[in-house]
C-alpha cells in the first residue's frame, strides 16, 4: 500500500514529550504489523526515559487518525489458511493495546479525523483523547462480519447509558461532541488549535493541552433513546426498536438489519460479557472469538464487499437472525 520509502510510524523524542505518528496517509494510517511493532518499540524505548513526560500519538494526512486494522492483509491470510498470520496481527496487536493501558505515563490522542476499529484501540485506552470537530469515531465491523475488538468490548459497556451497544451493533460514526458526552473523547478543542498542540506540548508537557480545550459541542445522540440496546437479547432489541415508532429507531433497525446476523449475534454476547471483565480478559477473549470469526464465510465476504471490490452489497451466509 506505500507507494514511498517514508517509515509508515514516526516516532520520535520532541521535547518533553515522545511524539508518535501513524503516517501511511493514503490508507488512512491503516495499521499493519510494521506500524503496530513501531507504536510498540518506540512506547517501550520512552518507559524509563526520565525527559519523556508524556507521549502524544496522532495520525498523518489531515484525514484520518487510524482508520483501523489491515483488514485486508487479514482477509488474505484467511484466504489462505494461515491462521498463525492471522493470529499473530491480533495477538501483537491487542499486546500493544494492554501495553498502552498500563503506560506509566500520560499518554494522549490527538483525532482530527477518522478513528475507526483499530484507530480506536490505541486512543480509548490512553490516558487522554483530543477530539476536533474533524473527529469521526466509529467501530463499524458488524459491516465486515467482525465484531467490536481491540478492547471495545471493554469500553463500550463503560460509556454512557446503552450507548456501547448501540454503537457496537450499528457501527454508528459519532463527531467530537458526541465522542465527549460518551466517553470516547476525554477533551474537546478545535482543528485549528489541535494543529500546534503536539508542538506546544514538547515545550509545556500537559499544560499545553488545558490552555487550549474548548467546551465540545452540544451532543446530538441526547435527545435520542437507546435504551433497547440495553436488553438481554438481540431479538428483545429488535422487537423493542420496531416498536418505538421514532426515526432514530426506524434507522438503528435498519443499520441491524443490514449488517451480518451472525456478527450482530456474536458482536452482542462478547460486548455484554465484557461488562464484567477486566481489559486483559476481554482482550483474551476477543483473541478467542477472533479465531471464530475469520474462519467464518461472513468476514470474507463483508471485508470483499466494503473494503476489496466496495460494491457495499455484502450476501450473508445467513439472511436473518433465526439462520444464524
Ligand atoms: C468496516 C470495518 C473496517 C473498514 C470498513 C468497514 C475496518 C478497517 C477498514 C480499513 C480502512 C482503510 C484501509 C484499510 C482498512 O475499513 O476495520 O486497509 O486502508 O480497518 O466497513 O470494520
Amino acid at each position: 500500500m506505500s507507494d514511498t520509502n517514508e517509515p509508515t510510524v514516526l516516532a520520535r523524542r520532541q521535547g518533553r514529550i515522545g511524539r508518535i505518528t501513524l503516517n501511511r496517509p493514503k490508507a488512512l494510517n491503516a495499521l499493519d504489523l510494521g506500524m503496530i511493532r513501531a507504536v510498540a518499540a518506540a512506547l517501550a524505548g520512552w518507559r524509563e526515559e526520565p525527559d519523556v513526560h508524556a507521549v502524544v500519538i496522532e495520525g498523518a494526512g489531515g484525514r484520518a487518525f487510524c482508520a483501523g486494522g489491515d483488514i485486508r492483509a487479514i482477509r488474505a491470510m484467511a484466504m489462505d489458511d494461515d491462521t498463525a498470520g492471522v493470529e499473530q496481527f491480533f495477538a501483537e496487536e491487542y499486546a500493544l493495546i494492554l501495553e498502552i493501558s498500563r503506560y506509566p505515563k500520560p499518554y494522549v490522542a490527538l483525532i482530527d479525523g477518522i478513528c475507526m476499529g483499530g484507530g480506536m484501540g490505541l486512543s480509548v485506552h490512553g490516558t487522554y483523547r483530543v477530539a476536533s470537530e474533524a473527529a469521526m469515531f466509529a467501530m463499524p465491523e458488524t459491516a465486515i462480519g467482525m465484531f467490536p475488538d481491540v478492547g471495545a468490548t471493554f469500553a463500550m459497556p463503560r460509556l454512557r447509558g446503552d450507548w456501547g451497544m448501540y454503537l457496537a451493533l450499528t457501527g454508528a460514526r459519532v463527531g467530537g461532541g458526541d465522542a465527549v458526552w460518551l466517553g470516547i473523547a476525554t477533551h474537546f478543542v478545535t482543528r485549528e488549535a489541535m494543529a500546534g498542540l503536539a508542538d506546544a506540548m514538547a515545550v509545556d508537557g500537559l499544560a499545553a493541552l488545558g490552555a487550549v480545550v474548548a467546551s465540545p459541542p452540544a451532543p446530538t445522540l441526547a435527545r435520542h433513546d437507546a435504551s433497547a440496546f440495553g436488553l438481554a437479547s438481540v431479538a428483545a432489541v429488535v422487537a423493542a426498536l420496531r416498536a418505538d415508532g421514532s426515526e432514530f429507531a426506524a434507522g438503528a433497525l435498519e443499520t441491524v438489519l443490514h449488517v451480518s446476523p451472525t456478527a450482530v449475534l456474536a458482536s452482542f454476547d462478547i460486548v455484554r460479557a465484557g461488562a464484567h471483565r477486566t481489559l486483559a480478559e476481554a482482550l483474551q477473549a476477543e483473541l478467542v472469538q477472533t479465531r471464530v470469526t475469520t474462519r467464518h464465510a461472513d468476514f470474507l465476504e463483508g471485508v470483499r464487499a466494503m473494503v476489496v471490490d466496495k460494491d457495499r452489497t455484502p450476501r450473508w451466509a445467513a439472511a436473518s437472525f433465526s439462520d444464524a
